[in-house]
């Protein structure tokens, strides 16, 4: 499995933006985080849309939800899993986690049990050496890239 960190949208380093863009048709999965406030942007919602084109499996998570008092957070995910599902034209879940709270191991269980496991359904080796194939129109600079199996 290869992990890469595509930049936040909306960054004044405009490179940023152009190179998670042209990330998107390498994608075979995308976790998308979100943040609690702003829950997301119009801009977000574009590339997630553009995403979807690319690939169904699709998780969104909003992140920071320890920032946000409880009324507050839940109407900043009725917010996201409505305008998802707008431009989707399906339903979306989103799910509130707490990267903060994960790391210093405190905190309510928020819906990490939630997360599918054994999620993303990989393609079969031989789609994935198929789909590892160098592309036209890779970024020239690369997102932050990391590699387990
Ligand atoms: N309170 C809180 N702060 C968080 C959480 N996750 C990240 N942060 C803070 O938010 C800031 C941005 O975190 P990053 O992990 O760099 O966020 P990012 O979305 O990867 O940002 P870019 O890659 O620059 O778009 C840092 O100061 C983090 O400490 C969280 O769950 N709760
Ligand atoms: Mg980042």
């Amino acid at each position: 499995m290869c992990l890469v960190d595509t930049p936040g949208l909306g960054s004044v380093f405009e490179g940023n933006t152009a190179v998670t863009r042209g990330f998107v048709p390498h994608i075979d999965a995308g976790l998308v985080v979100l943040g609690a406030d702003p829950p997301i942007s119009a801009d977000e919602l574009a590339l997630v849309q553009e995403i979807a084109r690319h690939s169904s499996e699709l998780i969104f998570v909003l992140n920071k939800s320890d920032r946000l008092p409880d009324a507050e957070r839940r109407e900043a995910r009725a917010f996201a899993e409505r305008v998802l599902a707008e431009k989707l034209g399906r339903p979306a879940t989103v799910l509130e986690v707490s990267a903060s709270e994960r790391l210093a191991g405190t905190g309510p269980a928020r819906d990490w049990q939630a997360l599918p496991i054994g999620w993303p359904h990989w393609p079969s080796n031989r789609e994935r050496a198929w789909s590892m194939q160098p592309r036209s129109g890779a970024p020239s600079s690369s997102p932050s890239e990391s590699s387990a199996n």
